[in-house]
């Protein structure tokens, strides 16, 4: 009896709601706070460049957590911008984040939580080589193999780097501020004479750090190393290919774990340079909310 009458009552209630909704005919006083926000970010959630590995984890988080947002490809830099842009007005912006990451010195930003654990946990950045450099540069190969350093370390050149300071500078003065460090990476290696190095990175601002760096300590050692600029397929292709000799980019075991397996008997891993890096959805922490599941709303 009781039932029936909450039956009653809320089939009152929602033609009451219906009515207000088709009354109205202004669709944003019956639309939420949470779908407000998606509306005002058009469900974009801001992407860096299409062959980065954490954009496919992008798409793959929309389909598994059942999101109306699209995943808009761009570059680093222009979604750098558009969160510098969103953040100074305090407006709404997801971008496909990652640390290390100057981005989190400079704003208040936070994770979004991922329950189905779409973008993996702890990454960790190794160091990749074609087949075969071992045997024909040693002495490089030593230091590829040698060279690690902390998040505190690449921060520091990234922030550098975005505080306007040139790139081979700014790694000149990391290198010259921690001689320990890098001698540790150097140990054991004697130095050639004009032999050609080619690594290959991407333009995210972090591998720009660490391409920039042991390319520096790769010529202090008597290398002419070649930095060569692509897209990521393009990068893990020219190690697989022996077009590029190193890579020190390689994001696993989650964001390139397609790459390494489509090119696992072509390149050998030298393991993490870093460890502690992650990727996700970032948002500025004035935004009210704080998992991936809240976009679904
Ligand atoms: N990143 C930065 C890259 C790896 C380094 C997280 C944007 C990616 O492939 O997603």
């Amino acid at each position: 009896m009781i039932k029936n009458n909450w039956k009653k009552l809320s089939v009152v209630a929602l033609s009451i709601a219906a009515l207000t909704f088709v009354g109205c005919g202004n669709k944003t006083e019956t639309k939420t706070a949470d779908t407000s926000i998606g509306e005002k970010m058009n469900y974009k959630i801001t992407g860096i460049d299409a062959g980065a590995g954490e954009m496919k984890l992008a798409e793959q988080a929309v389909k598994d957590y059942k999101l109306k947002y699209t995943v808009q490809a761009s570059s680093g830099a222009a979604m750098t911008q558009a969160l510098a842009d969103a953040y100074k007005n305090k407006e709404p912006i997801i971008v496909t984040g990652w640390s290390p990451h100057w981005m989190f010195g400079k704003y208040d930003l936070k994770y979004l939580k991922d329950p189905k654990g779409v973008f993996g946990g702890a990454e960790h950045i190794d160091t990749v080589i074609h087949k075969g450099v071992k045997e024909k540069e040693p002495n490089a190969y030593k230091i590829l193999d040698q060279f690690a350093w902390t998040s505190t370390d690449m921060e520091a050149v990234m922030l550098k780097i975005n505080d306007g300071g040139d790139v081979k500078e700014v790694a000149k003065q990391w290198i010259t501020d921690n001689k320990d460090k890098v001698s540790k990476w150097t140990k054991g290696a004697k130095k050639v004479d004009g032999k050609t190095i080619n690594l290959a990175y991407v333009a995210w601002d972090s591998e720009i750090a660490s391409t920039n760096v042991i390319g520096l300590v790769l010529e202090d050692m008597g290398y002419k190393v070649k930095l060569t600029q692509v897209d990521a397929g393009p990068m893990w292709a020219a190690v697989a290919s022996g077009d590029a000799d190193a890579i020190v980019s390689a994001w696993l075991p989650a964001t390139h774990a397609k790459y390494i397996s489509d090119y696992k008997d072509k390149v050998e891993n030298l393991g993490p340079n870093l460890q502690g890096a992650k990727v996700g959805l970032v948002v500025p922490k004035y935004m009210n909310i704080d998992s991936i599941e809240d976009l679904a709303k």
